[in-house]
């Protein structure tokens, strides 16, 4: 946000008083592949790439990069389960890495080839770059399978 006495800025503007002019820096995705321009920039040095390739081979294209907030050029950083701990009473707790405020949910099958994906209550903003999620429904004797979910802001 910037005052300014120009009359240049704005079309019509003559009457000389000073007026509040409002830019935005971030969030320009000028070429509309989806990835702000900023962080095509800081990672690519250009706005060459459309999102759709993947940089640095490790699986996940630069758009779910850009969207997961991981290193586009770093191909140990991704979204990803960590671990899997079980406790004798049943419930589970499911690592994943994360990044700071960003924001997931957690979902479950009991069997990989069922179609249906289960959500466990409740989304969760990573205050770390790992975040943990209890899950109260795994019965110690059944199998549960998971996946992490990034949630669109
Ligand atoms: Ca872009
Ligand atoms: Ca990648
Ligand atoms: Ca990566």
């Amino acid at each position: 946000m910037f005052e300014s006495f120009a009359s240049d800025l704005a079309a019509k503007d003559f009457n000389g008083f000073k007026d509040v002019f409002m830019l935005r820096l971030g969030d320009v995705d000028s070429d509309n592949d989806g990835m702000d321009d900023d962080w095509e920039m800081t990672c690519f040095g250009s706005l060459s790439r459309d999102g759709t390739g993947d940089f640095d081979g490790d699986g996940v294209s630069d758009l779910a990069e850009f969207k997961a907030g991981t290193n586009p050029k770093n191909d140990s950083s991704i979204l990803r389960a960590l671990t899997v701990t079980s406790l004798s009473d049943g419930s589970t707790t499911v690592y994943w890495s994360a990044v700071p405020g960003k924001t997931y949910q957690v979902q479950y099958k009991n069997s990989v080839s069922d179609a249906n994906w289960f959500s466990l209550p409740g989304t969760m903003i990573a205050a770390d770059y790992t975040a943990a999620k209890l899950d109260n429904t795994a019965a110690a004797s059944s199998n549960h399978f998971y996946r992490v979910m990034l949630v669109a802001p």
